[in-house]
């Protein structure tokens, strides 16, 4: 396993030189730098401790001004060496890196107060009573607190071994199969190439895996790995990482970004989040500030939906949401610091909950119960509120990076493929019958709703509406009825609700002259029945329809065909002349009678003569 420590504290104050003497590696390793005698960007070392374990380290600037390269470095770090020179005492930025150390959550640190060779110990006294004070209420409180010169080396080993220490007692680093290197720096390597460092964290990298860049979404592949200046065919997760890659040039790539493995982590421009403010910080957090987000190596503008109330006090933790001025790869659990930009100050920081997450009504408690019981690690269920239209079981999964057995575990509806959350099948189940019963309001004589109707009121993704209809069936929501209609299962087609209405004349006077009945129209006009009631008639069987004009009651269709089969039973044949002079009909419905046969398969047409099929 290896590790990542930074730096912090005021400029000055003796960090780089620390990390020099302790490593004999100089982390200043611009030109400006070293002209300027002073910290502008990130730097970089690394250090085998007593143990033998292996220690990446991050030199981060100290100046104000370079205080955003500072955040791009301390993301990822297992512990902090909090840097105060001894003849100076604790300084604006020891306590501006110490608050964003605390917003951070890191809570391994020592402080490291140097210089003492320039200091009487009476004074050193002091300025450790003054450190341990400014360590109370952060996350680095009780640190211990090592005097160490780096002109005399005086405390140095004792530095390296209480580092050891506090390393050996860290729980193994998450692997959660999602790769992700925030990029601090890119650079070329004649003959090889673009490299970019960063720290590795959620899972492990390979020599030859396909990566994306995001949120440009770029694809590459991983061509070599470094770690501390030896090569490796895996990065492990907590490790400071050179990735060799190929195919994208220095210029398309600026740190901030992220490579991740293909697939697993997407851009985003909105995030829900647990937000403290910092209990000195000069403002509140107020509603639709706008300030600028730093999380991993990204720093982005943003505007700050405050959930629950017009802002969070000082000291206040509180629910919200960021909407980022472009897409950002972050992750759930993922921590950022907020500073405001003018004047720039840094004044709260957190941890996000959702990175897609939808808009929210403000001064809504369900939006912040369901983020709580999703921070409480209800992740998948929280998750699967989000959809009312469902979500297939892989979506799902992929969004959350949960495994199959919690989704077995989960309270939602599953048809086929898709999930729905209880109160999402419980809609879907209430509109499908509400648009049914509508349905058989207005056509009570239809037998039911063409399918494609219902499925356009519904609003489901296409692919899900044919497993959500079956199951629907099966809940008894609503019933088939053939033909693609659907019906709620008490659904009865009334045609003539009193008797003697328009279907029952119809019937009578078709059934009148059973092989000869009048035109269909004509028939339709004398009774008074609409269209519908044919139709409604056709579909309970007792109309039989044989063109356009003609129709048989149930009754004279039987037996018309009975008759058909007897002729051709004894005769071999039936002929349109024999049929009409046994059936005592005229032609016409005769002849649409045997076209009807024939479309029905019943009988064949072999010249002018028919026989059974
Ligand atoms: N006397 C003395 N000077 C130191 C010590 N450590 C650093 N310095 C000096 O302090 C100045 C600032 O050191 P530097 O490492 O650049 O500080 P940083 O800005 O915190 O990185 C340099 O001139 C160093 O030579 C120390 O232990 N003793
Ligand atoms: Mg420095």
């Amino acid at each position: 396993m290896s590790y990542v420590v930074g730096t912090a504290g005021h400029i000055d104050h003796g960090k780089s030189t620390l990390i020099q003497a302790l490593t004999g590696i100089d982390p200043d390793r611009l030109e400006e730098e070293k002209r300027r005698g002073m910290t502008i960007d990130l730097g970089f070392a690394y250090l085998a401790l007593p143990s033998g374990r292996l220690v990446g380290i991050v030199d981060v600037p100290g100046h104000a001004r370079f205080i955003r390269n500072m955040l791009a470095g301390v993301h990822g770090l297992d512990a902090v060496l909090l840097v105060v020179a001894a003849d100076e005492g604790v300084m604006p930025q020891t306590v501006e890196h110490l608050e964003i150390v605390d917003l951070l959550e890191i809570r391994r640190g020592l402080a490291v107060v140097t210089k003492v060779d320039l200091v009487e110990p009476d004074w050193l006294e002091l300025v450790k009573a003054e450190l341990s004070e400014t360590l109370a209420g952060t996350s680095l409180r009780g640190a211990e607190i090592l005097p160490v010169s780096a002109v005399s080396g005086q405390g140095l080993e004792d530095l390296k071994r209480r580092l050891d220490g506090l390393l050996a007692g860290m729980p193994p680093r998450e692997n959660r199969g999602r790769p992700r290197l925030p990029i601090d720096r890119v650079f070329t390597i004649s003959g090889f190439g673009t490299v970019v460092t960063g720290t590795l964290v959620d899972g492990t990298l390979k020599v030859g895996e396909d990566v994306e860049l995001q949120p440009a979404g770029r694809r590459t592949r991983i061509r070599g790995l470094q770690q501390h200046n030896r090569r490796v065919e895996v990065a492990e997760p907590g490790s400071r990482v050179a990735a060799n890659l190929v195919g994208v040039e220095k210029d398309e790539l600026r740190r901030g970004e992220v490579l991740a493995r293909v697939g697993t982590v997407t851009a985003t421009r909105r995030a829900d989040a647990s937000v403290r403010v910092l209990r000195d910080s000069p403002k509140p957090l107020r509603h639709g500030a706008q300030v600028l987000v730093h999380t991993g190596t990204a720093e982005v503008a943003a505007r700050v939906i405050v959930l629950a109330a017009d802002e969070i006090p000082a000291g206040g933790t509180d629910w919200a949401q960021l909407y980022l001025s472009r897409p950002v790869a972050i992750a759930a659990g993922d921590r950022f610091v907020l500073r405001l930009p003018t004047p720039s100050v840094t004044i709260a920081g957190g941890t996000f909950a959702d990175v897609s997450p939808r808009r929210h009504p403000r001064h809504d408690e369900r939006v912040w119960e369901s983020l709580e019981r999703r921070a409480a690690g209800e992740v998948l269920q929280e998750e699967l509120r989000k959809y009312p239209r469902g979500i297939t079981v892989q979506a799902l999964l992929r969004a959350t990076l949960a495994d199959g057995a919690e989704v077995d575990a989960l309270d939602a509806r599953r048809v086929g493929d898709w999930l729905f959350s209880p109160a999402a099948w419980a809609r879907i189940a209430g509109r499908a019958a509400a648009a049914l019963e509508e349905y058989h309001r207005a056509h009570p004589l239809r037998a039911g709703m063409p399918r494609e109707e219902l499925k356009s009121r519904l609003g489901l993704a296409p692919a899900a509406f044919g497993p959500v209809l079956s199951a629907l069936a099966r809940d008894a929501v609503l019933a088939d009825r053939g033909a693609g209609e659907l019906a709620l299962p008490a659904h009865r087609v009334e045609i003539d609700a009193a008797a003697g209405g328009p279907a029952g004349r119809l019937l009578d006077l078709l059934a009148a002259q059973p092989f000869a009945p009048p035109s269909l129209a004509e028939a339709m006009r004398e009774a008074g029945a609409s269209p519908e009631v044919v139709r409604a008639l056709v579909q309970r069987g007792e109309l039989v329809r044989l063109s356009e004009e003609v129709a048989f009651t149930r009754a004279a269709y039987d037996s018309a065909v009975a008759l058909v089969r007897e002729v051709v039973a004894s005769e071999g044949s039936v002929s349109v002349a024999s049929l009409r002079d046994r059936m005592g009909a005229s032609r016409r419905p005769v002849l649409a009678l045997l076209e009807h046969l024939d479309a029905q398969r019943i009988t064949r047409r072999v010249g002018d003569q028919r026989v059974l099929r």
